[in-house]
């Protein structure tokens, strides 16, 4: 679909309604239209296709396998256990499990066109939402997950609701098609939505009082980090804030702006960018700052190009002092003051029990890859959570590393809590090595259709190898970033990792080296291609380098950081495979990629 014709379809849509209704009642389609599927993804569902049955329907001259994709928003990931129950229980209208994902939300993989409503009407009656989870708008806005009960981190957390709220989108279409006109009561953002125009199905709709009627050119993050814990990776975000304190209480944010992960393979225009501090302003000002930053995006983000329409390139093309004087502009009572220094050490979770400073305790369950299922003679993520959920009343929070928070555990409950993962296999994280617990893939094969190589289903066996060489070289307690992707898009923010993978086309990866456990280097392209298999052996020379070179306490980050890096950031041909090989054929030179 070309990039004008989106812009076209939202002009067009009436409030995001298009003819979703109409195509969604319709039993003789079996799938959406594009143009729906464009306006169904601001209602935070993305039509799919088997991919693991395309072949085989194809070569039968069969429809494709259609189902969706729903994805549940809720800021920094708090979910109730009533909300947990909710989404466990519309397991059976998907195909069976739940994925956590890296922006604290929840998706349902397989839901077909039938059930759709039934699945957004649960969730959106239980007090989360769909509405915005995807889309060009603003999505869930991630927070620092441990519920830590003091100024700062509740603070982060009221914020990340006030972002939410003041970045829902307005139209009545989402209470009209999803919840016959009802009212929506969400858990975070308690006053009425669109009470002038709710529930007049079909009427002209107001223009949105800050998307108007074109919404963004493009998806936009936001996400809270507080120092020196970069859980929500504040740099890859759109937006990011970070909280200083004064006198034990927040005194203001430094706002970052232009991070974003996605790019094409070999399209030299696209690449990774992590976020440059832009001002300072104090708490009270935080959300109209966000705004003013929101509507300059508006305004001048790409609306011609997608692929360049993202925040990072608006900034890239105004300027960074452009930028921040087009936002200022727009926020004339308030005081902007200069970015303060960020210090951050990583993005890791911290996982297993911690105290919450209020009396009671935190448990951050490990899931790996985000995946909420019983793993045949494996973990039974989704038994074990739905016991706590349903005996224990217990709240959850879903971890920017897709794992899992058990909070507000009293210490005399936490024996049973113990119990019930122990009796369904859940296992504690004690025992694994550093670099599993941190590392994660995006979901990819057989969900996403942008996918080129598998990702969630390839990871973990690639640890279980890359485990052998570290328990081998005695490097199982140091924390080395590994993360994959099954395309160039990015979603498993594999560019700032020590070592990402990049899926290229089946079983190939482009691999990607030098960025940093605290999220705040990018990495550098260093091999074009890696086959699966190779991957470990790939990643031992570094390992062995790295046991052999390093400082007295140094990460692997920073061994090389000190040793193979010059400093610069990566030029952006440094990023692209096909480009760069196509520019040294014409150039009759042989391409060096490492470095
Ligand atoms: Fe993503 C698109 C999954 C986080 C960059 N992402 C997709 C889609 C919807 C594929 C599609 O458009 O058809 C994937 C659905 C797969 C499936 O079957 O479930 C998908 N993205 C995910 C999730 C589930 C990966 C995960 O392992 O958790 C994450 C959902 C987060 C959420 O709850 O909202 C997810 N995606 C990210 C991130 C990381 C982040 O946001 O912190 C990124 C990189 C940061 C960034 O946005 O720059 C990311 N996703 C993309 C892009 C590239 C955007 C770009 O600027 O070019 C796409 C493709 C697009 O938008 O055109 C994409
Ligand atoms: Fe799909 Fe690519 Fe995102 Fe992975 S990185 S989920 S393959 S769009």
């Amino acid at each position: 679909m070309s990039k004008a014709s989106v812009e076209e379809i939202k002009l067009e849509s009436n409030g995001l309604r298009g003819r979703i209704s109409e195509q969604l009642q319709d039993p003789g389609l079996s799938h959406v239209e594009d143009s729906e599927n464009v306006l169904l993804k601001f209602h935070g569902t993305y039509q799919q296709d088997d991919r693991d049955r395309r072949a085989a329907l194809a070569k039968e001259k069969k429809d494709k396998a259609w189902s969706f994709m729903v994805r549940s928003k809720m800021p920094g990931g708090r979910i109730s256990a009533r909300q947990w129950l909710i989404h466990h229980e519309l397991c059976v209208l998907s195909e069976g499990s739940l994925r956590l994902t890296n922006r604290q939300g929840i998706q349902l993989h397989g839901v077909l066109k039938g059930n759709l409503k039934s699945v957004i009407q649960g969730i959106a009656r239980s007090g989360l939402t769909t509405m915005g989870a995807c889309g060009d708008v603003v999505r869930n806005t991630m927070g620092p997950a441990a519920p830590i009960k003091d100024a700062v981190h509740a603070d982060a957390q009221r914020l990340s609701e006030e972002l939410s709220q003041r970045f829902l989108w307005r139209s009545s279409s989402y209470a009209d098609i999803w919840l016959d006109g009802e009212r929506l009561d969400l858990d975070w953002a308690r006053t009425e939505v669109n009470p002038a125009v709710r529930a007049r199905t079909g009427a002209a709709e107001a223009a949105d009082p800050i998307y108007g009627t074109k919404y963004l050119p493009r998806k936009f993050k936001i996400g809270i980090a507080i120092q020196p814990r970069n859980d929500v990776d504040v740099f890859s975000q759109d937006l990011g804030f970070v909280p200083h304190v004064v006198d034990g209480a927040v005194d203001g944010y430094t706002v970052t702006v232009g991070g974003g992960f996605g790019m094409s393979h070999g399209q030299l225009s696209t690449r990774p960018f992590l976020a440059q501090p832009l001002f300072y302003v104090k708490r009270g000002d935080v959300v109209d700052a966000a705004e003013a930053i929101v509507t300059t995006q508006r305004d001048h983000g790409n609306r011609t190009e997608r692929k360049n329409a993202r925040l990072k390139y608006t900034v890239e093309t105004m300027g960074l002092d452009a930028f921040r004087a087009e936002v200022v502009s727009r926020l004339p009572a308030v005081v902007i003051e200069p970015a303060q220094p960020l210090h951050f050490s990583t993005v890791e979770d911290a996982l297993g029990w911690f105290e919450q400073g209020d009396g009671k305790l935190f448990c951050a369950v490990y899931v790996s890859m985000g995946r909420i299922t019983d793993r045949p003679g494996g973990p039974q993520y989704l038994s074990a959570f739905n016991e706590i959920a349903r005996e224990l009343d217990l709240p959850f929070i879903v971890t920017p590393n897709t794992n899992l928070i058990i909070a507000d555990v009293a210490p005399e409950r936490k024996p049973a809590v113990e119990a019930i993962l122990a009796k369904h296999a859940v296992p504690h994280a004690d025992g694994m090595t550093a670099t599993r617990r941190v590392a994660h893939a995006c979901v990819a094969l057989p969900t996403c259709g942008l996918s080129l190589s598998e990702s969630e289903r390839a990871l973990p066996g690639v640890l279980d190898e890359i485990d052998a060489i570290l328990r081998e070289l005695g490097l199982e307690n140091d924390p080395i970033l590994v993360r994959m992707t099954g395309c160039p898009n990015g979603c498993g923010r594999p560019y700032n990792a020590d070592f990402g993978f990049v899926g290229r086309a089946p079983n190939k990866y482009a691999m990607f080296v030098g960025g940093s456990l605290a999220g705040d280097r990018l990495a550098g392209l260093e091999q074009k291609v890696v086959t699966l298999a190779d991957i470990p052996s790939t990643v031992r020379p570094y390992l062995e380098a790295y046991k052999a070179e390093r400082h007295p306490g140094e990460t692997f980050s920073g061994w090389f950081g000190r040793t193979r890096q010059s400093g610069a950031a990566p030029t952006p041909e440094q990023f692209h495979v096909e480009l760069a090989e196509r520019a040294a054929r014409l150039a009759g030179q042989k391409v060096e990629m490492a470095g």
